[in-house]
């Protein structure tokens, strides 16, 4: 027998109803780099573990990774439990493990076969799952939820696309998310225990105060320019091992730990130590500009509710260029022209990674701050009234279940 967190109640739902049942879920998830599979996934443990009362084994072969995001979690051990979730370090060979209910592989991570060929062996069949990655593209809305049946065995795959309008998944969100946020907003106390618990000291009268997540490859040279030379003071917090390069070079210091303060003229840059993905948040709402990046962080960007640049996640071929410009035109649709125009040359230049364009372009930009601030809040807003994806996700396979 498998050990199973929690008290062993959870949830579906019948006819709206919520009903006590005992689904067991298993959410398979390998790191193909970065964080960004392995946010997603323990976000969604997380979520499906605590708000649907499920028994959710996480299965992931990267635990160091995890460990950067969720300290709890200790590399190297084969089985422990973390906020609900039961995670287990997923290798070869991979022990026999009786499938669950209902099976996630996100990003088509392909599950083990020996865990397929148990799938096929299981009365009644699991619900499998196929999490996708986020886009804002037309054609997603026409892929959500269809099926794919397995070529050569009797099982059959759902395909599960998150999104920001209706017709897909939609986007990760805990429940009473805007709420938090609204009161962390609102209540200078709760940010001064956020400063404090992320060891970094509080905000100074009129300064801006910036997070920074990127690829290596941003112009960052050109916004640490403008920001320097800009009337306002602005004060840029950077995690641990993001824009080295870049850094070293503005500051002419070798010195990039956690707990560094780099110093030019207006510009303040504070490094500070990877933090877990609930204070990620609280320092996102903190913050009243955000540079996020791939996927996890440019979605809790928006449910930030503050003005956002986001670095795509890179893919060859030039296949990202597509996926931007779709967001760009569902985000800057309620925008007044001149400022649509300017988030989409401010994040156009930033993806191009061209220093010059981002240093006029980040000028334009901020030109329009009082109205991209609201537009931020509104388009939080609009994004909530589409449901949040781990319900939809524990409705569809209750439907398929049933
Ligand atoms: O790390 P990312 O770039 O992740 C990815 C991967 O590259 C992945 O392969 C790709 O497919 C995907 O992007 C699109 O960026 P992302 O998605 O924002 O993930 C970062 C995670 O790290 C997210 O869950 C937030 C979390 N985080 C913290 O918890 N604490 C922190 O201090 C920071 C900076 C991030």
């Amino acid at each position: 027998m498998r050990s199973r967190p929690g008290n062993g109640l959870c949830f579906h739902y019948v006819h709206n109803c919520v009903m006590p049942s005992t689904r067991s879920w298993d959410i398979f998830c390998t790191v193909v780099d970065n964080y960004g599979d392995i946010g997603v996934c323990w976000r969604l443990a997380r979520q499906l573990a605590a708000e649907h009362r499920l028994q959710v084994r996480l299965w992931v072969d990267d635990l160091a990774s995890l460990a950067r995001i969720c300290p709890d979690i200790l590399p190297g051990r084969d089985a422990q439990h973390s906020h609900g979730v039961e995670v287990r370090w997923w290798r070869a060979p991979f022990p026999a493990a009786e499938p669950a209910d209902v099976v996630v592989e996100a990003f088509a991570c392909n599950p083990p076969p020996s865990y397929v060929a148990a799938m096929v062996a299981k009365q009644p069949k699991p619900a499998w799952i196929n999490l996708e990655y986020l886009s804002a593209e037309d054609w997603v809305r026409g892929c959500h939820a269809l099926p794919s049946p397995h070529p050569s065995l009797p099982l059959v795959k759902h395909f599960f696309f998150p999104g920001f309008v209706a017709g897909t998944g939609g986007l990760l969100a805990e429940q009473g998310l805007a709420e938090a946020r609204e009161r962390f907003q609102r209540s200078a106390a709760e940010q001064a225990r956020f400063w404090q618990d992320a060891g970094l000291p509080a905000p100074r009268a009129e300064e801006l105060q910036v997070s920074l997540f990127c690829y290596a490859h941003a112009g960052i040279g050109a916004l640490l320019r403008a920001w320097a030379a800009g009337g306002t003071r602005v004060r840029c917090l950077v995690p641990e091992g993001i824009a080295t390069a870049t850094l070293s070079a503005f500051f002419g210091t070798g010195s990039l730990a956690p707990g560094a303060t780099l110093r030019k003229d207006g510009l303040e840059v504070r490094v500070f130590s990877f933090l877990d993905q609930d204070q990620y948040d609280r320092l996102l709402w903190a913050c009243d500009f955000n540079l996020v990046r791939g996927e996890d962080s440019f979605v809790r960007g928006q449910w930030a509710a503050r003005p956002l640049l986001w670095q795509i996640y890179p893919q060859q071929e030039g296949a990202h260029w597509p996926k931007l410009q779709a967001f760009l035109r569902l985000y800057c649709a309620g925008l007044p022209a001149e400022a649509a125009a300017a988030v989409t040359s401010l994040w156009q230049a930033w993806n191009q990674g061209e220093d010059s364009a981002v240093e006029s372009a980040w000028l334009g930009y901020w030109e329009h701050r009082l109205v991209l601030q609201a537009h931020a809040r509104h388009w939080a807003g609009q994004l909530a009234e589409t449901g949040n994806l781990a319900n939809n996700l524990a409705k569809f396979c209750e439907n398929l279940l049933e």
